[in-house]
């Protein structure tokens, strides 16, 4: 079914998310901050706001995706509000999420927070990826719209659940990222090809450790850190070793450190005989655990 649905944000993202419900079929009007975004939407079929605040007026869903929360907020100032749902995929933490949930209710709109895992490139393609959370009516009212744009995975009616496993997504490509370039720059230290490495070697590793991972959520989860794969003492040796490696071949350790800080001081606290999911205690004590649905 065809909705009208208006885009406040036509950067890369926002340019890709109006594509998307344009080839979809929807009835778009879009608004940016700056002139001249608009044009290749408005050629595609897309209506061209004057103001945000006219956008915003134009339906009953409106999308925001701009630089960050501040931006959305400068946008939608004075914007007729009442009635609508406000879907922000603007990247932002819980906390602002939880702001902009309130503010958005206390103007008579409905809030939606939303945390895009893809590039522009694979919006309306498969193995894109939105994480939602909010209003679930709402939600639920524009779930098929929005599957136009992304496989939809509704998280919970708190409105910071979206930004929360949004960054620690992100949060784990970070980590990824960081493990690449330090080994990378191993291997490049040598003179050798960093290309044939990764393709050969090291993705089918990061393939076979990454399967490790849902049983150490697991033990996270139980708090039990018995191990039979790898205690921290040997992880410790193991890490000190590569650090000194680095050094040998010229290679700063410095994306290295933080961990290696963390795994010896957790063993200097006693824990040696426990395994690496263990190192959890160390970021983030456990507490009485909040529940909350995630999915
Ligand atoms: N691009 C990506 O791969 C990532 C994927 C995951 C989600 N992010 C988030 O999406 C938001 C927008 O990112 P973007 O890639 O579209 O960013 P830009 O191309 O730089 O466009 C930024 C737009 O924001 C507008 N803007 C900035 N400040 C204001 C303001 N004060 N009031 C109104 N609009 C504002 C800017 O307008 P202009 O400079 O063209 O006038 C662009 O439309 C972002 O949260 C990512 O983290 C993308």
């Amino acid at each position: 079914m065809s909705e009208n649905i208006s885009i406040i944000g036509l950067g890369l993202m926002g340019s890709a998310l109006a594509g998307a419900l344009l080839d979809a079929g929807h009835r778009v009007t879009v608004w940016n901050r700056s002139s001249g975004k608009a044009g290749p939407l408005v050629a595609r079929g897309a209506v061209r706001a004057a103001t945000a605040a006219e956008a915003a007026g134009a339906s009953p869903l409106v999308i925001v995706c701009v630089l960050d929360y501040a931006a959305a907020h400068q946008a939608l100032d004075g914007a007729p509000l009442d009635g609508r749902v406000v879907l922000n995929l603007t990247n932002g933490r819980p906390a602002e999420a939880r702001r902009t949930a309130a503010w958005v209710e206390s103007q008579g709109g409905t809030y939606l927070d939303g945390g895009i895992m893809a590039v522009p490139q694979m919006i309306g393609e498969p193995g894109a990826l939105i994480l939602y959370s909010g209003s679930r009516a709402a939600f639920e009212r524009h779930e098929q719209a929005l599957s136009a744009l992304a496989a939809p995975r509704f998280l919970g009616e708190e409105p910071g659940l979206a930004a929360l496993h949004d960054l620690a997504m992100l949060t784990g490509m970070y980590g990824q990222i960081g493990g690449f370039l330090q080994a990378a720059a191993l291997v490049r230290s040598e003179g050798l090809p960093v290309a044939q490495f990764t393709e050969e070697l090291l993705v089918p590793w990061l393939h076979a450790m990454a399967a490790l991972l849902p049983r150490w959520a697991e033990e996270i989860e139980a708090g039990d850190y018995a191990t039979d794969v790898a205690n921290l003492e040997i992880n410790r040796v193991g890490v000190e070793n590569l650090v000194t490696a680095f050094e040998e071949q010229g290679v700063k350790p410095d994306l290295f450190l933080p961990m290696k800080a963390i795994l010896d001081a957790r063993v200097a606290r006693g824990h040696g005989a426990e395994g690496l999911p263990g190192l959890i205690e160390e970021i983030q004590p456990r507490r009485p655990a909040r529940s909350r649905s995630a999915g």
